[in-house]
Parts: C-alpha cells; structure tokens; sequence
C-alpha cells in the first residue's frame, strides 16, 4: 500500500487490502516532518479522541505500528501482519490531526479462530 503524506493529509493507493501481511511505503510529499501511526479501531478517522495532556495530539490507542520523523521527500517503509477490521492512520505530530492528517482503510478477509474451530468440528 503506497501512502502519500501532504501537509493537510494522506492518499492512500488502495482503501481495502486482504488480510495478513501488508507492507505500507510513505512518501513525504510534505514540507515538514510527518509520521504514519496505524491505529486498530473502529472509531471514524475524524473521531479519534484528543490527548488530554497533549491537546494538539491524539490518543494512540490500537496502535499497531508506526513510521515517525519522515523528513520532507523522505520515504518509509512499514511491514505489518494485519487481521481482518477497521484501522485508521493518524499523523499525530503536534496539530496534524487537526489538520486533517488521518485517513481510513479495511482489512478483509481472513478467517478467525472460532470459524477454524467451528471448521475442525463440522469435519470430524
Ligand atoms: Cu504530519
């Protein structure tokens, strides 16, 4: 998955990838640092809550991985073994949220332990 980091957001090659691993490349196309910060979550991307000791960031929770410091023209790599759900990324340097530097993509597919289960039981 390509991600492009701007200075007010993220594009993002592709809205939806299969399950297991997936390898995100970020391009700084920016004029400042930037970061990719990749949230499990099934918040909204525009919902994810503000950090109360930090006001201009926000909370990171399910975090699943991180790019931090790309300078300008930089470019980051990032390998993540991803199960199926929502997930949201954030630029969370101070205000970039704000900005608008967080976007959305779907992890499909996969097939959870209970259905491997349910599977084993159906064929003994
Ligand atoms: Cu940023």
């Amino acid at each position: 998955m390509d991600v492009h980091a701007t200075n007010v957001g993220f594009t993002l090659s592709q809205s939806s990838v299969p399950a297991g691993t997936v390898t995100f490349v970020v391009h700084n196309t920016g004029t400042t640092i930037h970061e990719l910060v990749v949230l499990k979550t099934n918040l909204p991307e525009g919902r994810i809550p503000t950090d109360p000791a930090h006001p201009a960031q926000v909370l990171e929770s399910g975090a699943v991985g991180r790019v931090t410091n790309l300078a300008p023209g930089a470019s980051g790599t990032l390998t993540l073994n991803l199960a199926a759900g929502s997930y949201v990324l954030i630029c969370n340097e101070p205000a970039h949220y704000l900005i608008g530097m967080h976007g959305a993509f779907t992890v499909t597919g996969g097939v959870s332990v209970v259905e491997q289960v349910a599977g084993v039981t159906a064929w003994l």
